[in-house]
C-alpha cells in the first residue's frame, strides 16, 4: 500500500505498513501534548502552593490573580455575581480560574508538542501574570510574594519543556533527519509542516512495534537528540511528575494549614472577660414563635458573609497589633490583643446589614456583640471629632487582608455604642467574621463601618483619601436605609386557605422601627404586630395573621422609623449606598 502524500512530500521511509490498528495508536499518540501541559499546568500550581508556605498562602498565584480580578471587578458585575452565588461567588470564581489555567495549560501543551521553548516561554509568562499580580496585591508587603508563582512556573516550564521533548510522535524518524537540533525557530515552513502527521505517523508505530522499544533500548533520538519515549516510556515519566507534583502540593497544603493551626490555637486560648458594661437581657417578647421568621440572634454559622478575601485570613492574636494614628491624634497607639482584653468591655446587640442587600434579601444579621468603645479608644489617643473642632472627619480603618473602609468619625464619637468587637454571640470572633477584632458600629452598612481583620485605624479626611469601595463608586456615606422582609410565607408558596402567619424583620439601626404594615394585594396597609423592641439598633420582628382566601395574592410589607419616616417605595439600585423600595411576596393559596 502506497501513500501519496508521503511521496509527493519525499518522506524517505515511507510507511506502507501503516494499518488501520497503527492509526489508531497514533490517535492515542495525538492527546501526549495536552497531557503535558495539564502535567505543567498541575506541577507549576502545586509547586507554587509548596512554596506559598514558606512566604503567605495569599501569595499563591490563583489567590493573587482571583483578588486582582475581584478587585477589578465592576460593581455591577460583584453585584450580579452576589445575586446568583452569594456567598459562593468566590468559588466560583475560583472555579472559574482553574477552568481557564486548564485550557490554557492545554493549549501551552499543544504548541509545546510543535515547539517546546515556546511552550515553556508561555509557562513562564503565565508565571509572570502571577508573580505581578502577588506583588501588586494591597496587602503584599514583600518582593517575596512573588516566588510561589515564579517558582511554579519554572517548575511547569521545565517539566513541559522535558516531557515535550520525549513525546513519543514528535521525533521525525531518525533515519530521515537523524537528531535534529531544536527548529522552534525555523521548522515552520508549510512543506514542513504537512509532512510532519505523515512523519509522525509512522514513527510511533514503529517504535511501538519494535520488541526493541521496550525498556528505552530501543527509543530513537528525537529533536535535541534526545531520546524519544515509547508510549510507556511517556506514562512512567507522566506518573512520576504527576506522583511528585501531588507530594509538593500535599506538603504545601500542609505546612499552610500549620501556619494557619497557631491562629487556631491562639483563639481557642482565648478566655474573654465579662463585659464591664453588659447588654440588657433580651426581652422575651422580643423573639415571636412564629416558624419561618429569623431568628432573633443569628447563630454565627448562620451569619451572612460579605468580602473580598478569597482566603479567611487566620491571624494568630499572639502576634497581631492593632495601630492608632493620623490627624489630631496626640498619643498614638499600638495595642496587643492583651491589651485589649484588659480594657473595659462593652457588649451590646447590634444588626449588621450589607450595602449588596437586595429588597428582601439574606445580607443582613444580628449578633450579641462585645469589644472596646471605639469613641473611648479613640479618646485616649486625643482625638477630637469634627464637630468638637477635631481635624479628622474620616475613621480609615485597615485590615490584614488589605481592605479599607472609611467611617465618620462624628458617627463613631457621638455617643452610639460603636465597637472594636472581639467577640460575637458569646465567642471570639470567628475568624470569617474578623478574628480577632472588627468594628461595627450600628446604623451604619458594613462596608463604611464594619472593617473585619482589622491592623490599623488612620485618622483622616474625606477629602484627602478614598478607601476601597469609594474608589469603586460606592458611596463615602451610607446609614443604613430603613427596611422590612417577609420571612414567611417564602415566596411562591401554597398555603391552604385560612389563617396564615405572615411574619419577618425589619430594621432601621440606630433609629428604630416603630412600625410595620402589611397590605394584601390593593387592600388598605394594615398594621402588623411588633415584638418587643430589643434596642434601636437591632432588627424588629414583626407579624401579621392574615385570613387567606384562594387565589394568587401578593403581600407587601413597610416599615415606619422613629423619625416617623416610612420606608420609601421608591426602588433602588444597591449601589451606591443601598438598595430601597417595599418587599413583596407572590403566593397562591388552593
Ligand atoms: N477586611 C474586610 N472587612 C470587611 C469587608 C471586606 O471585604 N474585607 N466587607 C465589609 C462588608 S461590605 C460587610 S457588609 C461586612 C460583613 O461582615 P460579615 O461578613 O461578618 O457579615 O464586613 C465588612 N468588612
Ligand atoms: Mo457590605
Amino acid at each position: 500500500m502506497t501513500n501519496p502524500r508521503r511521496s509527493r512530500h519525499r518522506i524517505p521511509r515511507v510507511s506502507d505498513e501503516l494499518t488501520t490498528s497503527k492509526r489508531r495508536k497514533v490517535l492515542r499518540l495525538a492527546g501526549l501534548g495536552p497531557l503535558s501541559g495539564l502535567l505543567a499546568g498541575y506541577a507549576a500550581l502545586t509547586v507554587a502552593e509548596l512554596v506559598s508556605a514558606g512566604v503567605r498562602p495569599e501569595a499563591g498565584p490563583v489567590i493573587a490573580v482571583g483578588g486582582a480580578a475581584i478587585d477589578r471587578t465592576p460593581p455591577s458585575v460583584k453585584d450580579w455575581a452576589i445575586r446568583h452565588f452569594g456567598t459562593d461567588d468566590k468559588l466560583v470564581l475560583q472555579l472559574g480560574i482553574l477552568a481557564v489555567l486548564t485550557l490554557l495549560a492545554i493549549a501551552l501543551g499543544v504548541v509545546a508538542a510543535r515547539h517546546r521553548r515556546t511552550g515553556a516561554a508561555g509557562v513562564l509568562l503565565f508565571g509572570l501574570v502571577g508573580a505581578l499580580a502577588a506583588t501588586g496585591r494591597p496587602d503584599s508587603t514583600s518582593a517575596a510574594d512573588a516566588l510561589p508563582s515564579v517558582a511554579g512556573a519554572v517548575a511547569g516550564a521545565a517539566l513541559l519543556h522535558w516531557l515535550a521533548g520525549h513525546l513519543p510522535q514528535r521525533g521525525r524518524p531518525a533515519t530521515a533527519r537523524g537528531p535534529v537540533r531544536e527548529r522552534d525557530a525555523t521548522d515552520t515552513g508549510p512543506a514542513a509542516r504537512t509532512d510532519a502527521p505523515a512523519a509522525r505517523a509512522d514513527a510511533p508505530a514503529a517504535r511501538t512495534d519494535a520488541p526493541a522499544a521496550r525498556a528505552g533500548e530501543g527509543a530513537r533520538p528525537g529533536e535535541d537528540g534526545l531520546r524519544a519515549w515509547d508510549r510507556r516510556g511517556f506514562v512512567i515519566a507522566a506518573t512520576a511528575a504527576a506522583a511528585a507534583s501531588t507530594g509538593a502540593g500535599a506538603l504545601g497544603r500542609s505546612l499552610n494549614a500549620a501556619h494557619g493551626r497557631n491562629a487556631v490555637a491562639s483563639r481557642n486560648r482565648i478566655v474573654l472577660p465579662a463585659p464591664a458594661s453588659a447588654a440588657a437581657p433580651i426581652p422575651k417578647r422580643a423573639a415571636l414563635r412564629v416558624a419561618g421568621v429569623s431568628p432573633f440572634i443569628t447563630p454565627n454559622h448562620d451569619f451572612y458573609r460579605v468580602d473580598t478575601a478569597l482566603v479567611v485570613p487566620r491571624v494568630d492574636a499572639t502576634s497581631w497589633s492593632l495601630r492608632i494614628h493620623g490627624r489630631g491624634v496626640t498619643r498614638e497607639m499600638t495595642l496587643s490583643y492583651q491589651d485589649l482584653l484588659r480594657m473595659p468591655l462593652t457588649e451590646r446587640d447590634i444588626t449588621l446589614t450589607c450595602v449588596s442587600n437586595e429588597v428582601g434579601g439574606p445580607y443582613a444579621g444580628n449578633a450579641r456583640w462585645i469589644g472596646v468603645r471605639l469613641a473611648d479608644l479613640l479618646t485616649e489617643c486625643g482625638v477630637k471629632p469634627p464637630s468638637k473642632g477635631g481635624p479628622a472627619d474620616q475613621l480609615v480603618a485597615r485590615s490584614v487582608d488589605g481592605m479599607t473602609i472609611g467611617t465618620p468619625v462624628d458617627d463613631v464619637m457621638d455617643g452610639r455604642d460603636a465597637l472594636l468587637a472581639l467577640g460575637m454571640n458569646g465567642e471570639p470572633l470567628p475568624f470569617a467574621h474578623g478574628f480577632p477584632a472588627r468594628m461595627v458600629v450600628p446604623g451604619l452598612y458594613g462596608f463604611v463601618s464594619a472593617c473585619k481583620w482589622i491592623k490599623e485605624l488612620e485618622l483622616t479626611t474625606f477629602d484627602a483619601y478614598d478607601p476601597y469601595w469609594v474608589k469603586r463608586n460606592w458611596a463615602r456615606r451610607a446609614p443604613v436605609k430603613t427596611e422590612s422582609r417577609i420571612d414567611t410565607p417564602k415566596p411562591f408558596a401554597r398555603p391552604e386557605p385560612g389563617p396564615v402567619m405572615v411574619a419577618g424583620v425589619a430594621w432601621a439601626q440606630h433609629r428604630g422601627i416603630d412600625k410595620v404594615e402589611v397590605r394584601v394585594d390593593d387592600e388598605p396597609w394594615r398594621e402588623a404586630d411588633l415584638a418587643a423592641e430589643d434596642t434601636r439598633d437591632t432588627w424588629r420582628q414583626w407579624s401579621f395573621p392574615w385570613q387567606a382566601t384562594p387565589g394568587g395574592h401578593t403581600l407587601t410589607v413597610r416599615a415606619t422609623d422613629r423619625t416617623g419616616r416610612t420606608q420609601t417605595q421608591k426602588r433602588t439600585r444597591t449601589i451606591p449606598d443601598g438598595a430601597s423600595g417595599w418587599h413583596s411576596v407572590v403566593v397562591t393559596v388552593d
